[in-house]
């Protein structure tokens, strides 16, 4: 079902000429040549339009910093803003100290009117008192809001002298919503402070058990990292910290004694992940948990990592036995979904990690894309490694490591990186114009109007995507299944994930919903008009 040229500058036909021009270059009809396409990405969407995307505020304090549960995450500005972030990202936690996990609780100065006018400084002071007086955290973070920039507010200066009068750290993130072009700036702003403040505050030189590593860039989202745990502790591995799922401050500050680092979601923390690397010597993998080929391939680039025999034997046994347990409880499933396909549109990696999983229970994605990535998540690092250009990387400066302020030697030799490279794949490298079939179509930042277009056009079976799409699409009678959210289920990650997810897909088929809903298409004439260029 591949769609054509034609069929495409018939969608983009309907729009004005300027944003017809500007929304050529985010959509790609996957070809043949093996070089990766270019898409434009991490531009400003066009104003007016109806984007998926979040702000910096979303992507600093609700992503990256949200599931950090030993520290009190403050918003500074109106309550909507710390409310949205705190009740729609699916933060889990557990801790051993219930004193120490502070996840249920949504902490803002609910900024009002005259704090816009005469500033909100004091109130913020204020708010951090109470929270140390009430909660005892192990640490705070302050993250902006529009309207703290807009006015003034010196957030850094409170949280300075909070600092002092409490003796415990108070982080300010400047990560005002309206800074860069969707949550990507947030990343990069709470990755630059982390790595500042919290990763490598500790004295520990070395992890306390074999084969120490990160998690980066997994959030736990429905219990993923504790799937992906559960495997890994089995096979031997020593998880130093989870960046930043059912993360805490206290396992940060160790996070500089893993040996490696793993790379789950390459575009919210490639910036610590690089860091980390000047700056201790610690190399990542790029990993994928998600679907079994991913988890499979993940775990033996690990093994292959590290060399050792009983690391690898052990990596194949724990292999064998689960994908003998679980290969039988998906089958059923597979049936249900053989032959159909999907739209895989989320944030800055699941449109793409979710494509293996989705071919595993016989769905083809035939549209994917992403809400924010940047042109590496689509055309693979080896093709392009960094990309200066990026808008949301002109106004956030780089955190500079310099060589002399490393503290420990590198911990691989030049010569082991070879070897390595030659060893491990490059698969998890590419990005998503690589591995998408020919004729697929790729879209960055996809929009409203562009979702019933193509929906009309390609009919898929099922739509993975997010909150603020689901109900229009299910109204077109097709099933939509949150990818950030998991719709409340989950994990889906690792071989558990995989048969909740197939499962949870087959629901959406088996659903006998579907026969009452009439998509808009079969009953009634389609809208037509012409568009005023002015
Ligand atoms: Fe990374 Fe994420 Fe994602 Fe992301 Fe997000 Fe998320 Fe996402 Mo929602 S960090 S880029 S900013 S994998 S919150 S856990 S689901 S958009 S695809
Ligand atoms: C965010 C968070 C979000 C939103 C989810 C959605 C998440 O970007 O602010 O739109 O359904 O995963 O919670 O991406």
């Amino acid at each position: 079902m591949a769609v054509t040229e034609k069929e495409l500058q018939e969608i983009l036909e309907q729009y004005p000429s300027k944003v017809q021009k500007n929304r050529k270059k985010h959509i790609l009809i996957k070809d043949g040549v093996e070089d990766a396409q270019v898409i434009e990405a991490n531009t400003r969407t066009i104003p007016g339009i109806i984007t998926n995307r979040g702000c910096a505020y979303a992507g600093c304090k609700g992503v990256v910093l949200g599931p950090l549960k030993d520290m009190v995450h403050i918003t500074h500005g109106p309550i909507g803003c710390g409310f949205y972030t705190w009740g729609a990202r699916r933060n889990k936690a557990k801790s051993d100290d219930p004193t120490q996990n502070f996840m249920n609780y949504c902490v803002s100065t609910d900024m009002q009117e005259s704090d816009i006018v005469f500033g909100g400084e004091k109130k913020l002071a204020k708010v951090i008192d109470e929270v140390v007086a009430i909660f005892h955290p192990h640490a705070i973070t302050v993250s902006a809001t529009c309207p703290v920039g807009l006015i003034g507010d010196d957030i850094a200066a409170v949280a300075k002298a909070a600092e002092s009068r409490h003796g415990l750290p108070v982080l300010a993130f400047s990560c005002e919503g309206y800074k860069g072009v969707s949550q990507s700036a947030g990343h990069h702003i709470a990755n630059n402070i982390l790595m500042d403040r919290v990763i490598g505050a500790s004295s520990a030189e070395t992890a306390p058990g074999k084969y120490p590593i990160n998690i980066l860039g997994e959030y736990n989202i429905g219990g993923d990292s504790w799937e992906v745990e559960r495997v890994l502790k089995e096979i031997g591995y020593t998880i130093v910290s989870v960046m930043t799922g059912d993360g805490s401050y206290e396992e940060l500050k160790n996070a500089h004694t893993a040996e490696l680092n793993l790379v789950q979601c390459h575009r919210s923390i490639n910036y610590i992940a690089e860091m980390l690397e000047t700056k201790y010597g610690t190399p990542w993998l790029k990993v994928n948990f998600i679907g079994i080929q991913g988890m499979i391939e993940s775990l033996r680039n690990m093994a292959t990592y590290f060399g050792d025999e009983e690391l690898i034997a052990k990596t194949e046994e724990v292999i064998a036995r689960e994908v003998a347990r679980i290969e039988p409880l998906i089958e059923p499933y597979r049936k249900i979904c053989q032959g159909k396909t999907a739209f895989c549109f989320v944030g800055g990696s699941r449109g793409h990690h979710y494509q293996g999983l989705f071919a595993e229970i016989g769905i083809e994605t035939v549209l994917a894309g992403y809400e924010f990535a940047h042109r590496d998540d689509y055309e693979g690092r080896q093709v392009i490694p960094t990309i200066k250009t990026d808008a949301d990387s002109k106004n956030i400066p780089e955190l500079h490591v310099s060589p002399d302020e490393r503290r420990f030697r590198l911990k691989v030799s030049p010569e082991k990186m070879e070897e390595l490279k030659q060893k491990i794949p490059l698969s998890y490298y590419a990005g998503m114009n690589v591995t998408m079939k020919d004729g697929s179509i790729i879209v960055d930042d996809l929009n409203h109007f562009e979702t019933e277009e193509f929906i009309k056009l390609l009919k898929p079976d099922i739509f993975a995507s997010g909150i603020k799409d689901k109900y229009v699409i299910q109204k077109m009678g097709i099933p939509a299944k949150q990818l950030h959210s998991y719709d409340y289920s989950g994990p889906y990650a690792g071989f558990n994930g995989a048969v909740n997810f197939a499962r949870d897909v087959s629901m959406g088929f088996a659903s006998p919903t579907w026969n009452f809903i009439v998509p808009p298409w079969k009953d009634e004439p389609l809208l037509t008009g012409t568009v005023n260029e002015e």
